[in-house]
């Protein structure tokens, strides 16, 4: 994205300075758009570094809210269509925008427009990276599925092998506050979103992380980029300096040429990975070894062992999507130089989150799966394909996504659809065309709790013995859910209530499937 900039700020400008957390923040003049997780941390630091922050929010939360002016930082809230007459009278030098706002977004339109720098968070953390002694290496995760489940994996593994590891970014913890963390860290797992790696491209700062990978590549989130080009480039920033390995999903076309079109620190090895029999420089599986042939001076002649999937299968990691992650955080791992021994302790202690692809009950040969993290065609794809005969639970808010190409794929497996959600009429749509026999039930219920019970009662009328019943929306849950985890939770909450005789509350251990 080009910025114009106008006299007032242009170069050399005061910020070209401000790459480290020693250096002299006081006074600065900054707005922070957005409190929430992310514009709380951004006030926070840059408010102990002794700069002049104002927040600009929508709605804020009144804990955040009343704590702002305890750190010394000053809120304004209120319709964002305008610029606040605070925000223009604070005159900032420089912008710093939560992710969720896009570009196209007034106050950021504004800020551009007066020429006044943008970052992101991810900008500034990694300006300010060397608070606490030596800075961590930074190994950055994408992609438009699987990335928490590969940044659990990897920072997994590379505790397995002793190192200090915080898992951060959109996982949930800003990196600021993974930075702040007086222990310190030596290696930050960096999930990025394309919201902040588009922040991060519009800007010249090199981050440089150790390693990275782009996991995959699909349909998501196009209304706030505005074209399915737009995401892409954002996502491929992710690999920019990058300086030991550009690591790219081989059954992905587009993460390869991103990786081929990448500026990248000399010596950076592109490693590819997939689950078929890798080359030298992959990691792949051979006969049911998950296998590297990328970090071993012996590349051309041998392999690394790392796991099996008999092992993998016993603890439920089998599912072809997640082995996937596994040999992306494999081959981010290696390339921190964690050996292959550890990366299989590592696995066999681990667990997946709950709502990603989770058992929730199994009775008279009909299984109740919760994957409510589907929340997109792309994730919903993988799910789907991990089960042969489904009543899949479908549907919310769909974000600008076409979901016709996976109901085509997919109409041979289902048994049945039930369409929730506020954006019915394009499923409904799609299975009318691609899946003209399967019998469809819609919910048209508006609240949550009816919802999600009236969905399971139908799923359970159409449901058959060795069949699975599949939430897998393939689209978001905010239309008439809290979250991903709220949408499941009710779910699982339902299943058990309706069918299973059990607690109910979803606070069982989760179990997976043993396919
Ligand atoms: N807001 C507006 N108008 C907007 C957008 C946001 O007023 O157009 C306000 C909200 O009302 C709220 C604040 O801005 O007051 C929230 O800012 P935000 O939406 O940027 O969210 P944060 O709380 O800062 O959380 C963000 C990520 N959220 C988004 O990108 C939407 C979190 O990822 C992330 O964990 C957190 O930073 C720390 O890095 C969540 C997410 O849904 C899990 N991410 C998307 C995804 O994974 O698909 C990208």
């Amino acid at each position: 994205m080009d910025l114009p900039v106008s006299p007032r700020h242009a170069a050399p400008s005061r910020l070209d300075g401000l790459t480290s957390w020693h250096a002299d923040w006081s006074g600065l003049r900054v707005a922070v758009l957005g409190l929430g997780v992310t514009g709380f941390s951004v006030a926070d630091t840059l408010a102990e570094l002794g700069a002049d922050v104002l927040v600009v929010a929508g709605t804020a939360d009144d804990e955040r809210a009343q704590l702002l002016p305890v750190i010394g930082a000053r809120l304004v809230q209120g319709d964002l269509d305008e610029p606040p007459t605070e925000l223009i009278e604070h005159d900032p030098e420089l912008f710093i925008v939560s992710p969720g706002f896009a570009p196209r977004h007034p106050l950021v339109t504004w800020a551009a427009e007066q020429g006044i720098p943008i970052w992101g968070d991810i900008e500034l953390a990694w300006r300010v990276r060397d608070k606490v002694g030596t800075p961590a290496e930074w190994i950055m995760v994408t992609g438009t599925n699987g990335k928490t489940t590969t940044v659990q994996l990897t920072a997994a593994m590379i505790q397995a092998g002793g190192a200090r590891v915080a898992p951060c970014g959109n996982i949930g913890v800003p990196v600021l506050d993974a930075v702040r963390d007086p222990q310190g860290f030596d290696v930050f797992v960096v999930e990025l979103s394309s919201y902040q790696l588009h922040y991060l491209g519009a800007t010249d700062i090199d981050v440089s992380p150790l390693s990275a990978v782009c996991l995959n590549l699909a349909n998501d989130h196009i209304d706030w980029h505005g074209s399915f080009e737009a995401y892409r480039d954002a996502k491929a920033v992710v690999y920019r300096n990058a300086r030991v390995a550009c690591v790219y999903n081989k059954a992905d076309a587009a993460t390869r040429t991103m990786v081929e079109d990448a500026d990248v620190i000399e010596g950076a090895r592109a490693i590819g990975f997939d689950l078929g029999v890798p080359g030298p420089s992959d990691l792949g599986i051979v006969d049911g070894i998950l296998c590297d042939r990328a970090f071993l001076a012996e590349r051309r002649s041998s392999a690394l062992e790392l796991t099996t999937l008999d092992e993998l299968r016993s603890q439920g990691l089998d599912a072809p999507h997640i082995v996937a992650n596994i040999l992306a955080a494999s081959a981010l791992a290696r390339s921190y130089d964690v050996p292959p021994e550890v990366i299989r302790d590592a696995l066999r202690e681990f667990s997946l989150d709950r709502h990603r692809i989770e058992v929730v009950l199994e009775q008279a040969r009909i299984r109740w799966v919760d994957d409510s993290k589907a929340t997109n065609p792309h994730a919903a794809d993988a799910s789907l394909a991990a089960f042969d005969s489904v009543v899949w639970l479908v549907g919310g808010l769909l974000k600008g996504v076409d979901i016709a190409p996976l109901v085509e794929r997919h109409a041979g497996r289902l048994r049945g659809a039930v369409v929730l959600g506020v954006d019915r009429e394009p499923v409904l749509e799609a299975l009318r065309r691609h899946a003209p026999d399967v019998p469809v039930f819609e919910v048209d219920a508006t609240e949550t709790e009816t919802v999600m019970t009236r969905a399971v009662d139908a799923a359970g009328e159409m449901a058959q013995a060795g069949d699975v019943v599949l939430l897998a929306p393939a689209a978001a849950s905010m239309d008439q859910f809290a979250s991903y985890a709220e949408r499941g939770r009710q779910f699982a909450e339902a299943v058990t209530r309706t069918w299973g005789g059990g607690a109910g509350d979803g606070s069982e251990e989760p179990h997976r499937p043993a396919r």
